[in-house]
């Protein structure tokens, strides 16, 4: 058991070093922005961070369109955006963050809102009715963040 912790945490270190957002490496870029209508940012969305800002300040009665591509890995199961679930993940559905999408599903909020949460998925259109910074992650436990491996590549265009 000990043996296995180890690894785990050797794991950890090393997708750590081979993972890292360019938020981490500069801190000062760190700066909210406003979208232009048709403009398109892409950002990393990373599996064991539990929110990623994506810097876009979004105001109410604007529209966004999202792509989410590649795969990211909750412990050794790795799926896309759209999540997944199985009969023991099941068993712990009560506990995830946002309790009515999918394990491992692509999750956004606004300035962190734990009562808001809207499915992003692999591809959808969200008309937002209210202000604020766009924030993302993968639906998952709390305390759980540390077994997420890699990253997804989200594309944020806003159409309105
Ligand atoms: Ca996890």
């Amino acid at each position: 058991m000990a043996l296995i912790s180890k690894i785990f945490v050797a794991l950890k270190w090393v997708f750590r070093q081979t993972d890292v957002s360019i938020y981490d490496k500069n801190p000062t870029k760190n700066k909210e922005m406003k979208l232009q209508i048709n403009k398109t940012i892409e950002v990393q969305i990373r599996a064991s961070c539990k929110w990623n800002s994506t810097q876009v300040e979004i105001s109410e009665g604007e529209e966004y369109e999202f792509i989410a591509t590649g795969k990211w890995t909750d412990f050794t199961i790795t799926r896309d955006a759209d999540g997944y679930t199985n009969s023991y993940m099941q068993l712990f559905d009560k506990k995830k963050r946002a309790k009515q999408y999918l394990w491992f599903a692509l999750i956004s909020s606004l300035d962190k809102n734990e009562d808001k949460y809207y499915l992003i998925g692999k591809n959808s259109n969200i008309s937002f009715n209210e202000n604020g910074t766009l924030y993302c992650f993968a639906n998952d436990v709390k305390g759980f963040y540390w077994n997420n491996f890699g990253h997804l590549t989200l594309q944020v265009k806003r159409i309105k």
